[in-house]
This record gives structure tokens, sequence and C-alpha cells, in this order.
């Protein structure tokens, strides 16, 4: 299941307890303090792993708890440490503070990693008072507790270009043309159901990373179709590939479809809407579409527009071409 937001509890494991103990033996009947301290709680630590897709371990289990440090013992020995807790999230998670709403971190590189909550100190055992004044303490300290946070993840994967588009536009075959990646093709909207990520290598073999993202209709703002709130997936992409469908099917007109979707853009993220962006006029190979285009054309004439037929591989090369020299 694919999962970008997840709300989680840490905590830092708690410090074990410091001892208090007197040596007793044969030979030193009354040897004095010799409780150990406890040991220190381990920590939890979120990491970026490029393995991972998906927050869905975090949905499934939001409270994430490192070990408790060990109590000190007598004989001077100390508690052992906790061992930390590793969170491992996909590259490009955010972590939030629930309370504050502040952002903690950007995990946006493989490895990445920070200290959530640090386990709390171990207490100290009776050996630690022992001073010149008081040579048998009978007092010793209870371990701290550990950090608690509540803490907000949210997702926005990675790519350098995202695919923006109603569905059925084409998206899935054209980020399955020109890409590595399997996305799934069918002539039913919203096919595509999930953020898909597709590597696209150049002739020099440098790559980018491309997203397919699931279509966009009128109203997505208001959560109709799939919502618009996959549009996070696009955040960081530094150019948008508008695919519009120039077929013409049902009546529609590709110029209302663009306008729809840079109004859907700008509902989410103002921003978006000007981001550089091409638009590729898709399914050129049917009758109506060059008319279509024209119209188009005639009405955004300041666009960057690249007719293609993503089903009959006609001007990918140039929509590789263009890519290549906007992002390489
Ligand atoms: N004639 C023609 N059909 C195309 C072209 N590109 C895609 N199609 C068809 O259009 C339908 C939808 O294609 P998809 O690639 O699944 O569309 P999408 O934009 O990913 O759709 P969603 O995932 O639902 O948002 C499929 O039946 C494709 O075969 C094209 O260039 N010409
Ligand atoms: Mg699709």
């Amino acid at each position: 299941m694919f999962i970008d937001t997840a709300k989680i509890k840490v905590h830092g494991g708690n410090g074990g307890a410091g001892c208090v103990s007197f040596l007793r033996t044969k030979t030193q009947p009354r040897g004095g303090p010799d409780g150990g301290n406890g040991g220190r709680g381990g920590s939890v630590i979120i990491k970026a792993d490029k393995q991972l897709a998906t927050l869905c371990d975090y949905f499934y289990k939001p409270i994430n708890k490192a070990e408790n440090g060990t109590p000190g013992g007598s004989t001077r020995k100390n508690g052992a440490y906790g061992n930390n807790l590793i969170l491992k999230v996909p590259v490009g998670t955010i972590v939030r503070d629930v309370e504050s709403g502040d952002v903690l971190a950007d995990l946006n590189k493989n490895e990445m990693e920070i200290t959530l909550a640090k386990g709390g100190r171990g207490g100290f055992g009776n050996l630690h008072f022992k001073s010149s004044t008081n040579r048998a303490p009978r007092e010793s300290d209870s371990g701290r507790p550990g950090e608690e946070k509540g803490l907000y993840l949210e997702l926005k994967i990675m790519a350098d270009a995202g695919l923006v588009g109603f569905p059925n536009a084409g998206k899935s075959t054209l980020i399955s043309a020109i890409t590595h990646a399997h996305s799934k093709i069918a002539s039913y909207p919203f096919t595509t159901r999930q953020p898909i990520l597709g590597l696209l290598e150049f002739d020099n073999y440098t790559t980018v990373v491309l997203a397919d993202i699931p279509g966009l209709i009128d109203g997505a703002h208001r959560n109709v179709g799939l919502g618009h709130k996959f549009l996070r997936h696009v955040e960081r992409c530094s150019l948008l590939l508008f695919v519009i469908d120039m077929g013409g099917v049902d009546n529609r007109d590709p110029r209302s479809d663009y306008e729809i979707l840079l109004n859907e853009l700008s509902l989410h993220n103002e921003e978006l809407a000007s981001r550089q962006s091409i638009v590729v006029a898709n399914k050129m190979d049917i009758p109506d579409s060059k008319e279509n285009l024209e119209n188009f054309v005639k009405k955004y004439p300041e666009l960057e527009i690249i007719p293609i037929s993503a089903l009959e591989g006609i001007g990918l090369e140039k929509v590789v071409e263009e890519l290549k020299k906007k992002l390489v």
C-alpha cells in the first residue's frame, strides 16, 4: 500500500536506575559503596533509505520506542546502554513537529539521518556520591526518562520532472515509452493511483527522474476524483510536463483542460502554476487532433508545445531532447 503521510510518536529509551550496594567480602567486610550507574536509554533516529518508497510501516506502527538502559549493579557494574531505534523512511520524507508544525528535517538524500528523541541519561549509583565527608552514601539516582515527541511525516518524492494531466491523457504511456518505468496503462480514468518514478537515461549516460502521478480533474481540490493531495509529489520537480489529450474525444477541448490543470495546481500551491513547464500535446495520431492543436497554439502562443503520439512513439525524441536541455 502506498502511504505518503503518517503521524507518529517517538520515545527515547529511559535511563537505567543507579544501584545502591556495598562491597562485602571476606577480606573486605566493609568495602565501601560499589553501586554502578544505570545505562543511557537508546535514541530514536530517522534515516533516509533509497530502497523504500512508502511510509506504510508507520501507518501500521505509529508508536516507536527505543530500548531502555539497564540498571546499574553491585561491584561497580554500570548498566548497559539501550539500543538506538532507527526508523527507515523513503528519501524525500519531511519531518514536522505535530505541536508547532516546525520542519525538523527534510531527508532529501540517501542515508541522511537525524536524532528525533534522545534517550534519558542513566541514574548514578551510590559509588558516584562517595566523598570525603560521605564515605558510605545510601543514595542513588533514578534514570531520566527519554524524550517524547509527536511527529508528522510527509513524503514528497524526489523527481526532476513531473507529469501532470487529466486521467487518460497518456501520462503513463509516455513515461513507459521514454523511461524504464512500467506504469499501468488502461483506457479507463484513474488507472494510476500512486506516483511512479521512471529513470530516463540520456546518450551521455546522465540521468533524470520523471514522476507519473494520478490524473487531475476539475474540482480535484475539493477531492473530486482522487483529489489533489498527490500534487505534493511534483512540488520538488523543477520542470512540469503537462500531458494534454489533443484527440478531443467526447467534445473535450484541450484548451479548457489546460486551464483546469493550471487552476488545480495553483489551488494546491500557487507557485506550482508558474513552474517551468512544457506542454506535451499527445494523441496526435487521432484525426481531430491537428485542428485542436492549432486552436491550442493560437490561444497559448507563448507556450513551449511538443506534439507527440505516445502510443505510436512519434515525437518522443523531441521530448527527451528538451528534458536533457532543461534538466541536465
Ligand atoms: N490514440 C492514442 N491513444 C493513446 C495515446 N497515448 C495513450 N493512449 C491511450 O489512452 C489511454 C490512457 O492512457 P494512460 O497512459 O493510461 O493515461 P494516463 O494519463 O496515465 O491515465 P490515468 O493513469 O488514468 O491518469 C490508453 O488506452 C492508452 O492506450 C496516443 O498517443 N494515441
Ligand atoms: Mg496513468
